[in-house]
């Protein structure tokens, strides 16, 4: 069907009729999207059987990629670039007067994640099976994904997200291959002539049920499989007599309380919560994507003592960390294996990222939780805490603290970070610094007992979609240039360097910006009704909204020029827009603060006619990854200004380097290897530096009053907080006050300011030099390929996975 632009036609139009029972003049725009869909995901199918056949036949190894959030976005358009298939589908569809753009416009964002955790996820799948590795995803397929922020009177509004409403045409539900996870009950020892058993009793059955979304690699013929569970009430265990007796409400509660499992992501970004909802959720999807797993291992494996050589498993983060017991009870009481050897199998299947040091992140579930769910679970974390603080007593013979520390089990709280390092062989950060600090701090005694499990492996995004997606005509210069072996090895586009001194490429450079800062123009107007310039600097700082990402650092300079300008309207600067997008948890109240701050300066800006338009602030909202992908093209600065050590990587930040925006950020996460990429001409360095941050809180020495007191600017802006704030009203943003000064400014905003504002009078100054700016727009695209998650992929497959690439012919 791909062939030709004919037989495009043909089978479109066929699908269209068949699917829908309407001609082509009928249907409407989502029809079409629908049809087109299954037309692509009918096209893959002989290639998905053929990646499947070929890693089950050649017994390969494989690795599961297991996590809560995968932020996938939308999936058409990108599916049909990496099936080279875009050029032909768009000029057919217009041959059938249909634009492609209108029916990638119909699919919904599928928002299965908070932000930068779900959005790795999504970028290594991407990866995975561009190049050819044998590696899967394993989630839960949320009915409704984050929710979608809607912006009234300048607060946040959260409403429900059922992105499923239409149907998902690329999943494929697999009901033949449900499996049962059990919750709750009681577990009896029974003794078989000196052999214990366990037997499980009483609990609660649910029936989880895959649906496969396939992973399209970038033209080869890999297609990887993503695959989501969802809950639902096991029929089996029905008891059908109480359907017709007075006791039916039972069955009802037993459905809804069964549904509720893969009903909605929390969206509890760096906050853990002890939701035993959220507990519910990481067991029921671990322990379904483990029996699946161990399932069609054993079809065509002869012994579970390899397992680890053919199977390895990722987990993102702790919130999948009971695959350790659980792997370890499927092992010992459903395939009789001993305690040893389980645990040498399950430490060398599992590996673990850790993406926070934020200690407010961490999950820590109460027993009082934890053991009435899963009481066997508990019974084998409680034996590998007992023998890990018994390996540890012999290494540190009377040092209780130290073991105290330490332990999995401790203070009525199972530690599921430790629990993490103990049951796997690899521990890994996400960008050098937040390595170390995980070394040299925050898991130092674990890195005491465990060296050789430490490794970094720096975040990377998926260029494919980021560039040849969300900018194809930079893609298009780029590829004029240096041609287009780029796309499959990305760190050649640092070949573009040989036109750094190149006038007119340059000059095509600044060409593409305009015309995404044009079309993000319209979209603004479109959206909020606000006139921006494109001349102007677009300023961005998009992600989500944390007193650690410090929006509100941004947001103080803001108040700070626009009080300048007031002063003196002719003052000399380059006009800005200011671009944000954040949500915010819905229970973190200072951060909703901060966004009705933003909109509520916006709105005192925008109108203001003293300052001749020198000035904009925009807040777009629902950011989501295909908001993202319209914003980041169009970006000349890019916001990355977190509190030093707090960020652990960032990966926006790598999005906006490879579309040419130039950086003004701290020395935190990523940060620092871009820097080390592009050096201090071509970026614009602030701030504390993470050891000054870390010695601060160690020393106790630093004061923000000392920094209010003496500095106006800084007062003045603190003031309109709990003043009139421009008129908008008195003391709206009393709790800003007090999170800057009565909690002792916990994120450095007030000290790393005056630093901060010097950085933006260097922008401005370097943007009046047009052909200056373009030099250090396209280093920084230059530079960005090791920023692909190609390149971290490879480093996870060598180092960790020991995956090699199997070519499906
Ligand atoms: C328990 C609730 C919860 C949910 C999500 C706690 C913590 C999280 C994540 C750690 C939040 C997250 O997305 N972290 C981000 O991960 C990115 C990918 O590694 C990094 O680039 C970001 O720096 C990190 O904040």
């Amino acid at each position: 069907m791909f062939s030709s632009k004919e037989s495009f036609k043909r089978a479109f139009i066929d699908k269209l009729e068949s699917m829908l029972g309407k001609p082509v003049e009928e249907a409407s725009d989502i029809d079409k999207y629908k049809a087109l869909g299954a037309m692509i995901r009918e096209y893959i199918n002989k290639n998905w059987i053929a990646t499947n056949t070929r890693y089950v036949e050649n017994q390969e190894k494989q690795m599961y990629y297991f996590s809560m959030e995968f932020l996938l976005g939308k999936l058409l358009e990108s599916n049909l670039i990496n099936l080279g298939v875009r050029d032909l589908c768009e000029e057919s569809l217009c041959e059938l007067g249909i634009e492609l753009s209108r029916l990638e416009a119909q699919e919904p964002d599928a928002g299965l994640g908070n932000g930068g955790l779900g959005r790795l996820a999504a970028c290594f799948l991407d990866s995975l099976a561009s190049l050819s590795l044998p590696g899967h995803g394993c989630g839960i397929r949320y009915k409704y994904g984050l929710f979608e922020q809607k912006i009234v009177d300048g607060y946040q509004v959260e409403l429900p997200e059922y992105w499923l409403k239409e149907g998902n045409v690329w999943e494929i539900r697999r009901s033949d291959l449900a499996v049962e996870v059990r919750f709750g009950g009681e577990v009896r020892f029974e003794d078989h002539g000196g052999h214990w058993t366990f037997v499980h009793e009483k609990y609660e059955s649910v029936l989880a049920v895959p649906y496969d979304v396939p992973v399209i690699g970038y033209r080869n013929k890999t297609v990887n499989t993503l695959r989501l569970w969802s809950a639902e009430p096991n029929i089996r265990d029905f008891d059908f007599q109480t359907l017709n007796s007075r006791d039916y409400h039972k069955v009802l509660d037993y459905k809804r309380s069964v549904e509720s499992i893969s009903e909605f992501l929390y969206p509890d970004d760096s906050f853990y919560e002890g939701k035993v909802l959220r507990l519910k959720q990481q067991y029921f999807f671990v322990s379904a994507g483990l029996q699946s797993i161990v399932r069609s291992y054993k079809k065509t494996q002869q012994s579970l003592r390899n397992f680890h050589h053919k199977v390895a498993i990722h987990i993102n983060d702790t919130h999948p960390v009971l695959a350790i017991p659980e792997l370890m009870r499927i092992l010992m009481d459903e395939e009789g294996m001993g305690w040893e050897e389980a645990w040498h199998i399950t430490v060398n299947t599992i590996s673990y990222t850790n993406h926070t040091t934020l200690s407010e992140a961490l999950e820590k579930w109460s027993i009082d939780i934890f053991q009435p769910l899963f009481p066997r679970i508990y019974m084998i974390v409680h034996e590998i805490n007992e023998r890990f603080c018994h390996a540890l007593w012999e290494k540190y013979p009377g040092d209780w603290k130290r073991i105290h520390q330490m332990a999995i089990v401790a203070d009525g709280q199972v530690k599921m970070a430790h629990l993490a390092v103990v049951g796997s062989h690899s521990v890994n950060g996400v960008a050098k610094i937040h390595t170390d600090i995980l070394k040299q701090r925050e898991m130092k005694h674990f890195y005491e007992v465990y060296p050789y499990k430490f490794n970094n492996k720096t975040n990377g995004i998926t260029h494919r979609r980021w560039l040849i997606k969300a900018n194809p005509a930079l893609a298009g210069l780029i590829t004029e240039a240096i041609g287009d072996k780029w796309v499959t090895d990305p760190s050649r586009l640092i070949e573009l360097r040989g036109f750094a001194d190149d006038a007119a490429f340059k000059q095509q450079l600044y060409a593409i910006k305009q015309q995404n800062k044009a079309r993000l123009a319209d979209l603004v107007r479109e959206k909020t009704g606000t006139e921006i310039d494109p001349q102007s600097i677009f300023d961005v700082q998009v992600k989500r909204l944390h007193a650690y990402k410090r929006q509100i650092l941004n947001v103080i300079h803001i108040m700070d020029l626009y009080d300048r300008l007031r002063a003196n309207p002719d003052l000399a600067v380059m006009p800005r827009t200011f671009i944000f997008g954040a949500k915010a948890a819905p229970g973190y109240q200072l951060a909703k603060s901060v966004i009705k701050l933003i909109n509520t300066l916006a709105d005192v800006i925008n109108r203001d006619p003293v300052i001749q338009n020198k000035l904009k602030v925009v807040f777009l909202e629902n950011y989501r990854v295909s908001l993202a992908e319209k914003i980041i093209p169009a970006a000349d600065v890019s916001e990355q200004i977190s509190t030093a050590s707090k960020e652990a990587s960032g990966t926006g930040n790598m999005k906006f380097m490879m579309n040419g925006a130039v950086t003004i950020g701290t020395l935190d996460g990523a940060n620092v290897e871009m820097h080390e990429e592009v050096g201090d001409d071509n970026m614009f360095l602030f701030g504390l530096t993470a050891d000054e941050v870390i010695a601060y809180y160690t020393n106790g020495k630093y004061r923000a009053k000392d920094i209010y007191h003496g500095d106006i600017r800084i007062r003045g802006a603190l003031q309109k907080f709990t003043g009139d704030f421009f008129g908008a009203g008195y003391g709206l943003f009393n709790d800003i006050y007090y999170s800057l000064l009565s909690t002792n400014d916990e994120f450095f905003v007030l000290k790393d300011f005056a630093s901060y504002v010097q950085a933006q009078q260097r922008i401005d100054a370097a943007f009046r030099d047009r052909e200056c700016w373009s030099k250090m727009s396209l280093i920084n695209i230059a530079q960005s390929g090791v920023f692909s998650s190609d390149r971290t992929i490879v480093e996870y497959a060598d180092d960790i996975w020991e995956l090699d690439p199997v070519k499906i012919e």
